[in-house]
């Protein structure tokens, strides 16, 4: 397991990377040009400033989350071409400074989405939460009516400014079906994993989160059945997985310990974090720690240890603690706690299988 630590770059980020070294066992950031619009090639001098940066501190940038993916490929307009050839572009200038892994998603629209950014909670950390009835049954364009109407309504992600864009793209997914999605991604999977194969970078989906459709939107990335039809679709080791426990354990059904042990070889790049499912459905994200929430994170470090997981592995969401002020869910302070909560699961799970095979050994 090879720790990393997600980073939005200088001046876009409260964290320093003098800070992210001086976490124990982490040795690359995860890293984006979260400037460069969806679909554009991303520019070398860009790159390179984020690779100067990253040695100066000595971390690697193995790891891109997200190249993302432009709306016109996931609907499957005929300007997806374009996109998809700038996305091969990008595959290779990544390439040139060392990048291994580049997480995505297929989520149209929206990535992931909460209700609440900062719920309090017991302890008076909050964190980010998601109230299902209140995204059920909601019809985006009377949404974004009442938006318009009463200005003290908000909603994470339908921030007025993009209301107008919204709008546009819900239109747009009308009539837009997961099987249509399944088509498209299809489509993206069978140009861009030749070219990721040719420069050695694995391609790792993530889940959609939450996993089921949202607003009408379609969402397909949600399930054990589903991920295996997309590993199916092209049969690579370059076509993997981003196995993001959180985002698939807000759904209780989802048997997170049964996709590692089925699909080990296909993770590139593992995110681990908790969440607590109440019994409507709601969820809240919580510390890593098991007890804490519903998702089975000792189980699920035991199942990549059991499978002697070398991918990349970072904590995912914290919660806000100490009073830090950071961006929602990407504190210092609780996941660097997750970290260190991790690698104590993770050494324990190595020092009894040592034990255990010097038992066998006598
Ligand atoms: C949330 C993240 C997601 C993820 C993208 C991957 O914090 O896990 O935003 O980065 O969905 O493309």
């Amino acid at each position: 397991m090879k720790m990393v630590f997600r980073w939005f770059g200088e001046g876009n980020d409260t964290i320093t990377l003098d800070q992210v070294r001086q976490i124990p066992g982490v040795e690359g950031i995860v890293w984006a040009l979260h400037d460069v619009p969806a679909g554009d090639e991303w520019p070398i001098e860009k790159i390179m400033e984020v690779k100067a940066a990253a040695d100066r501190a000595g971390l690697h940038l193995k790891v891109v989350e997200s190249v993302n993916i432009h709306e016109d490929i996931k609907l499957g307009l005929p300007s997806r071409d374009t996109y998809i050839d700038n996305y091969k572009k990008t595959i290779a200038k990544l390439a040139q400074v060392g990048v291994k892994v580049i997480c995505y998603n297929f989520m149209p629209v929206f990535d992931w989405l909460r209700t609440d950014l900062h719920k309090e909670t017991d302890d008076g950390s909050t964190a980010l939460f998601y109230e299902k009835s209140k995204i059920e049954n909601i019809d985006p364009f009377e949404l974004v009516k009442q938006i318009n109407e009463n200005s003290t309504l908000t909603m994470p992600g339908w921030e007025p400014e993009r209301l107008q864009y919204l709008t546009g793209l819900f239109e747009a997914y009308r009539g837009v079906t997961e099987e249509d999605l399944w088509e498209n991604v299809k489509y993206f999977l069978d140009e861009i994993i030749p070219v990721a194969a040719e420069h050695d970078i694995r391609m790792a989906i993530h889940p959609d989160d939450p996993p089921w459709p949202i607003f009408g939107l379609p969402r397909i990335i949600t399930s054990r059945d589903n991920i295996r039809r997309f590993l199916q679709l092209y049969d690579s080791p370059y076509n993997g997985i981003t196995l993001c426990s959180g985002s698939l354990g807000a759904n209780p059904g989802n048997d997170i310990i049964a996709m590692i042990h089925e699909f080990a070889g296909r993770i590139p790049f593992a995110h681990i974090r908790n969440v607590r499912v109440f019994e409507n459905g709601d969820f809240i994200e919580t510390s890593h720690r098991t007890q804490d929430g519903t998702v089975d994170i000792a189980g699920i470090v035991g199942a990549y240890h059991e499978n002697n997981y070398e991918g990349f592995c970072r904590p995912d969401h914290g919660r806000h603690i100490w009073n830090e002020q950071c961006r929602p869910g990407y504190g210092l302070f609780d996941r660097a706690l997750g970290i260190m909560y991790l690698w104590g699961l993770w050494d324990a799970y190595s020092r009894s299988a040592r034990m255990e095979r010097k038992v066998n050994e006598r």
